[in-house]
């Protein structure tokens, strides 16, 4: 996510930490560089300027130039703006006192809007809601079959009908989520290539019927300026209550990322980070300036952690690796709770110092977690509990069993027998009476 941008502030960074002594001359330089790299992130001209004046006028204080680690004061002052401008703290959705909360996604045609709606009801649905998604984009027949599919794959009702108009559709949809119990409401509308008139008036007529809670602006995180301009016709007639930014799994540049709130003066309330359905995260201002800036996001990757990892098992691994008994077998498992966290890249993403250039130089390959898989697939129960009977005849049978080489079996068992030992060794030291395992 925004590797370009995270790799040009590490840049500048790394320049910055490399004079010994700082001046005002290096903060000044600095702050140029700063401003070129948002500039070409494309954001907003008005809001770089801003930006840097902010940054400048906190940066040039003479405590932060006569501290001991003047470099890291001015890092954590741009760290904080980033945050500032693009939100300051996290905004959650606004739930209805009364239910039904009515929720309106709006935007430019192919932003995501179907696709957010089925994410947001499928994560609403994980909070132990119960949604209703309303398909209000009668243009093309396929969209609400596209809004019913994805209802389909999560258990979610879908409400639509071609034969009505957009707006008795929505109403009918309210009807229904009250009949039948539904706490929140989820509206997909049509979209259109550029802002035009006939679709905002639909999109105001619906807005009047249903009074939504809340009118999500979805945008396309990677087309930048061209994503905010359109925010702010939408604003004018519609007047939404936040932004949901798409495709931030991409190489987006930030721009979008970096303006919009400070251009609609309209929080960014979550951003799709992927086409699955679960790829969607709530926006968290301090977050994104931590992944900016190369410090990795720590937070977000300890609580996709406690999502995915089964606290039970996780318990026994511990108790195991203290009597050094970790096995093939709860290698394994360990394999299949780090897959279900997702893709390794986006894991690694989020650790500290893992964003911008040192992300590229590794490769980081699901694959072999695949061919890992397969190897320990391929064993029988007994060689998983005890890998040391795993002599060169049964090798050759794992490797073809497996579809991999010997040279695999080999590296795994290797690479296998160097934890035990690690253990063994911490065993040793009393190391795990000093320590306290984080899960
Ligand atoms: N990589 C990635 N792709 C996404 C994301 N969100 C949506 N997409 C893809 O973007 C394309 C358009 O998404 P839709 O949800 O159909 O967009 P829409 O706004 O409903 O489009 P219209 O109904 O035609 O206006 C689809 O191929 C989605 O899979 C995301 O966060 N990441
Ligand atoms: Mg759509």
């Amino acid at each position: 996510m925004l590797q370009e941008l995270t790799e040009k502030f590490e840049g500048v960074f790394r320049k910055l930490k490399g004079h010994g002594k700082i001046t005002e001359k290096h903060v000044s330089e600095t702050l140029r560089e700063i401003r070129r790299v948002l500039l070409e992130a494309d954001v907003n001209y008005k809001v770089v300027k801003q930006f840097i004046a902010a940054v400048q006028e906190k940066a040039i204080g003479v405590e932060v130039l006569r501290s001991v680690t003047p470099a890291q004061q001015i890092i954590k002052i741009v760290h904080d703006e980033l945050a500032a401008l693009m939100g300051g703290t996290e905004t959650p959705i606004r739930m209805a006192n009364i239910p039904p909360t009515v929720i309106m996604a709006v935007g430019l045609q192919g932003s995501g809007k179907t696709t957010f709606c089925g994410k947001l009801a499928y994560k609403l649905k994980k909070q132990g809601k119960h949604p209703l998604l309303v398909g209000a984009d009668l243009q093309r027949p396929a969209a609400v079959e596209q809004l019913r599919v994805l209802g389909k794959q999560i258990d979610v009702a879908v409400h639509s009908d071609l034969k009505s108009r957009p707006m008795d559709v929505c109403k009918q949809g309210f009807q229904l989520a009250r009949e039948r119990g539904h706490d929140v409401m989820i509206l997909d509308t049509a979209g259109r290539l550029h802002v035009d008139q006939s679709l905002m008036d639909e999109l105001v007529e619906i807005k009047e019927a249903l009074n939504p809670h809340e009118i999500l602006f979805v945008a396309d995180g990677m087309t930048g300026q061209d994503a905010v301009n359109a925010a702010l016709a939408f604003q004018e007639r519609l007047d939404f209550t936040g932004v949901v930014l798409t495709k931030m799994d991409g190489d987006a540049r930030g721009g979008a990322a970096l303006s919009i709130k400070a251009v609609t003066q309209r929080p960014i309330k979550f951003i799709g980070v992927g086409e699955k359905l679960d790829a969607l995260e709530n926006f968290h201002p301090d977050r994104m300036a931590s992944r900016i800036l190369g410090m990795g996001d720590v937070v977000s990757l300890v609580e996709k952690a406690q999502e995915a990892i089964d606290q039970e098992k996780a318990r026994k691994l511990e108790k195991k690796l203290r009597r050094a008994e970790f096995t093939l077998e709860d290698f394994y498992e360990q394999i299949q709770q780090v897959k279900k966290m997702g893709p390794l890249s986006q894991l690694i993403g989020m650790m500290p110092g893992m964003g911008g250039k040192a992300l590229k130089n590794i490769e980081v390959d699901d694959r072999a977690l695949v061919r890992i898989e397969a190897i320990i697939n391929s064993m029988t129960p007994e060689e998983r509990r005890r890998p040391q009977i795993i002599n060169g005849s049964r090798r050759l049978r794992i490797a073809r069993g497996s579809g991999t080489t010997v040279q695999d079996v080999n590296q795994l068992l290797k690479q296998y027998f160097a934890m035990q030992k690690m253990f063994k060794q911490l065993n040793k030291k009393g190391f795990w009476n000093k320590l306290q395992l984080p899960l």
